[in-house]
């Protein structure tokens, strides 16, 4: 069986990985956030699937959005002597003790998708994600052009002290600094769910007479901007015409509400890591070539113009 080229490196062949007399060539603990939004579980079904394509025994636990989940899904991959973890954090804080007791272990950590904030940075070999904050500034960049920047803004941020709604938002805000017009009337956490998003634009509406003088949605991932476009309708108003919506992740269903007009522009946030991260974790095992800290997987815009799929 081979493996994706990763930077150059030569492919190898998993038997190399082989240990004691599993099947599998490695075992792998994944700690997931939970199945939040379209983007998460398409990512999840991603990682199942390459995993089984590489020969990778794959354990994967859900978090159910909990921190707590993850910290004793952790624990209990060290306890199982696991090959190698990884590990999407819920929010950024809160890591130091445990990837100090995967590191005591031997056990390495790699992070998919969101970051932690560690002091030291030799708890986890690499994290392997898009880059958050250009997300942020991708989105300010076509609003600034979309609004000839003047633009009072309502944003719909994700789950508090996750490195995405972190990230976006400063990368949005540094972009619409520049532009005196622009700025965040109302800001409120949706979570990363539709219903949240749906209810924080229910209190916006409310709170700025029918969104009178807001010209755009900003929301830190589609689901919340697709809540957000239905409580919009109920109030009879009309997204991605009387504002401009834009969001993060390219979900298919944001690509329905950009060809039907009801949503403008969105930044693709991929899906598919395990393509990626495999090849990443499988090598390290074999040679423990110090790796940079970040691989970061590009982001594009998509606007309304783009086709349906
Ligand atoms: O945008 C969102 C998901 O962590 C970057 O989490 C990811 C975000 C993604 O729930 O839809």
């Amino acid at each position: 069986m081979k493996l994706v080229k990763w930077l150059g490196g030569a492919a190898v062949g998993a038997s190399l990985l082989m240990i004691g007399t599993s099947a599998f060539a490695v075992t792998i603990g994944f700690s997931q956030v939970g199945d939040e939004g379209d983007w998460r579980p398409a990512f999840s079904k991603d990682m199942q699937e390459e995993a089984k394509k590489e020969g990778i025994d794959l354990k994967f636990a859900d978090a159910q959005g909990k921190e707590e989940e993850q910290l004793k899904a952790v624990r209990s991959f060290i306890a199982q002597k696991v090959d190698a973890i990884i590990i999407a954090p819920v929010v950024t804080t809160g890591w130091d003790q445990v990837l100090a007791e995967a590191k005591r272990a031997g056990i390495p950590v790699f992070l998919a998708d969101r970051d932690v904030d560690v002091k030291d940075k030799s708890l986890f070999v690499t994290r392997i994600s898009a880059d958050f904050n250009l997300e942020g500034r991708l989105a300010g960049a076509w609003l600034a052009q979309a609004s000839v920047g003047n633009c009072n803004i309502v944003e719909e941020q994700g789950t508090v002290g996750s490195a995405p709604a972190i990230e976006r938002k400063k990368g949005f805000e540094a972009v619409i600094s520049n532009f005196p017009n622009m700025k965040i009337v109302k800001s409120q956490s949706g979570d990363f769910t539709t219903e949240g998003g749906k209810k924080v634009m229910e209190a916006f509406i409310k709170a700025t007479d029918n969104l009178k003088d807001v010209c755009a949605s900003f929301a830190h991932n589609d689901n919340m901007q697709l809540g957000a476009i239905q409580a919009m309708k109920e109030a009879g108003l009309k997204p991605g015409k009387d504002v401009f919506m834009v969001s993060v992740d390219y979900v298919p269903a944001m690509k329905d509400a950009l060809a039907a007009g009801d949503a403008n522009a969105s930044v693709e946030l991929r899906s598919a890591i395990g393509k990626y991260i495999y090849p990443v974790i499988t090598e390290w095992l074999k040679d423990k070539k110090e790796l940079p800290k970040w691989v970061v997987i590009p982001s594009d815009l998509h606007t309304a113009a783009a086709p349906a799929r």
